[in-house]
């Protein structure tokens, strides 16, 4: 195991975040692989951590003020064992080959987990959609498509929407795959719901965390009822998880976007919400414009690159960091323990560092790594994906149902997994374990070459 992660940073040495990703997960699933030398016979490892196929590519687009700019696009197809790549598209300035090898090798044992058959992937590009017209962002993603749209397709690779990209871009998206292949299909997921979009889908992520955390909580014969609750990100899954705690009567206190976060002592309630929603979504606005109309609120901007994020320094029951991967340190670990939080539940994909994550164990707190948590997310888009196939469309009460079905087994599994390999509670060893052999097993079945 030593030697395969050695070999990895000697052939991807500039690859930080998918070899921390991938240390991650070969440190917990260590017990489900030492009894057995099948697994290193068969190459497992190896042929987990080389994506089955990477696509790079050049993305031109123009702005408004007719100039040419230049992006880059990827896709990473990571395995297949299971079922088609899927996984979402991330803009953002940030991405690079790296950190799409990371989520893409976390979506692998994310999907696994649902039970359902899609395997992992994930792209996108670093362009930032923030600041630009809704034409700019038509047009990019319109060439973005014009490449991606050889790769993809309903039984191939069926990618989503995700940070930086929400119904509008998957609109643009569909609008140009469609067009190029002359084919109405389930190839995206996330769509609007009046051409082949699932109802709960947008909901999804966020009220999967929240069904994760009552099902947590319930193993120590409590409920969400009462609790103040930590939230980072404003957009999509942020929104969605703190609908599902303010309707079980939990209390959100914060929210944030990247110039910094709101923290409201009286409770970020239903209506307060429908502002935040309407600001981010509609007029694609700042978190900062919540205390002009909400003067009880009190907004800090944050330095993200300083030692600490101050959000995460308040007293508080829970934490749900749903913005961004790597956002809770080791400092801002030991400041959650200091407030009192009991509870650490991952929207966001891997966000918190491998020291925070043993901060959270060494301290017994509830800690629901992402790729358990979060995937309520991809169960409903590969719930949309079989109503398209069958040309039918669920009512969002069906679909939420089978939503929490899937989130309640999830945790289920994530539990008896860990307690089988010796490690009762231990939600993160549970879920890479759980994840890996779904995999593996599939791998094993499918033979190599
Ligand atoms: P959105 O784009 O809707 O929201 C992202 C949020 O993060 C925004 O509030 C954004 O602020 C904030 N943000 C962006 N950059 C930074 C930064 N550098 N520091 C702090 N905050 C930042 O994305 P989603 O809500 O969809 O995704 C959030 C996370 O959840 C991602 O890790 C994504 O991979 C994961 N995820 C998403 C799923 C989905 O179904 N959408 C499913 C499972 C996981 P601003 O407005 O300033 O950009
Ligand atoms: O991280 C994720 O699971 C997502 N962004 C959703 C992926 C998907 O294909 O629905």
């Amino acid at each position: 195991m030593t030697d395969v992660l050695n070999r990895l940073k000697q052939n991807n040495p500039e690859e930080k975040e998918f070899y921390q990703a991938v240390d991650k997960m070969l440190v917990s699933i260590k017990p489900a692989i030492e009894n057995n030398p099948q697994y290193e016979l068969q190459g497992i490892i190896e042929r987990l951590t080389e994506p089955e196929r990477t696509i790079i590519f050049q993305v031109p687009w123009m702005d408004d003020q007719g100039q040419v700019h230049v992006n880059r696009g990827y896709r990473v197809e990571m395995n297949s064992a299971i079922g088609p790549y899927k996984g979402g598209i991330r803009f953002h300035p940030s991405v690079s080959l790296s950190i799409f090898k990371s989520l893409a090798f976390e979506q692998v044992f994310k999907n696994a987990l649902t039970m359902l058959p899609i395997g992992g992937g994930r792209g996108g590009s670093d362009f930032e959609p923030k600041g630009k017209s809704d034409n700019e962002v038509m047009r990019f993603c319109r060439s973005f498509m014009a490449e991606l749209a050889h790769h993809i397709g309903p039984d191939i690779d069926v990618p989503d929407g995700g940070l930086g990209v929400g119904t509008r871009e998957i609109g643009y998206l569909f609008g140009a795959y469609k067009k190029q292949r002359k084919e109405f299909s389930g190839v995206l997921t996330g769509k609007g719901l009046g051409w082949g979009g699932s109802p709960v889908r947008m909901e999804a992520a966020g009220y999967g965390i929240v069904y994760f955390t009552v099902e947590m909580l319930a193993a120590r014969n409590q409920t969400i009822e009462g609790k103040t609750c930590l939230i980072s990100g404003s957009g999509n899954v942020a929104q969605h998880t703190a609908e599902k705690i303010i309707e079980l009567g939990g209390k959100v206190l914060t929210l944030s976007d990247s110039s910094g976060y709101v923290f409201d002592e009286e409770g970020i309630g239903a209506s307060k919400l429908a502002f935040v929603k309407r600001l981010k979504n509609m007029k694609r606005g700042r978190i900062s414009e919540y205390v002009d109309k909400y003067s009880e609120a009190v907004f800090t901007p944050v330095d993200y690159t300083s030692k600490y994020n101050p959000i995460w320094n308040h007293k508080a029951d829970c934490a749900f960091p749903c913005a961004m991967e790597n956002e809770i340190n080791a400092v801002d670990a030991d400041h959650l323990m200091k407030n009192g939080v009991q509870l650490v539940c991952e929207g966001a994909d891997m966000p918190s560092v491998p020291e925070a994550i043993d901060i959270f164990i060494d301290n017994k707190v509830l800690y629901a790594p992402s790729k358990a948590a979060n995937a309520g997310g991809v169960a409903v888009s590969c719930i949309e994906m079989a109503q398209n196939r069958m040309l039918l469309s669920w009512s969002p009460e069906e679909v939420d149902t089978r939503l929490s079905v899937i989130m309640k087994n999830i945790h289920q599994k994530c539990l008896d997994t860990a307690s089988e390999f010796g490690h009762p509670g231990n939600y993160l060893m549970g879920a890479n374990i759980a994840g890996f052999l779904r995999v593996v097993d599939a791998m094993l079945d499918q033979g190599v070459g």
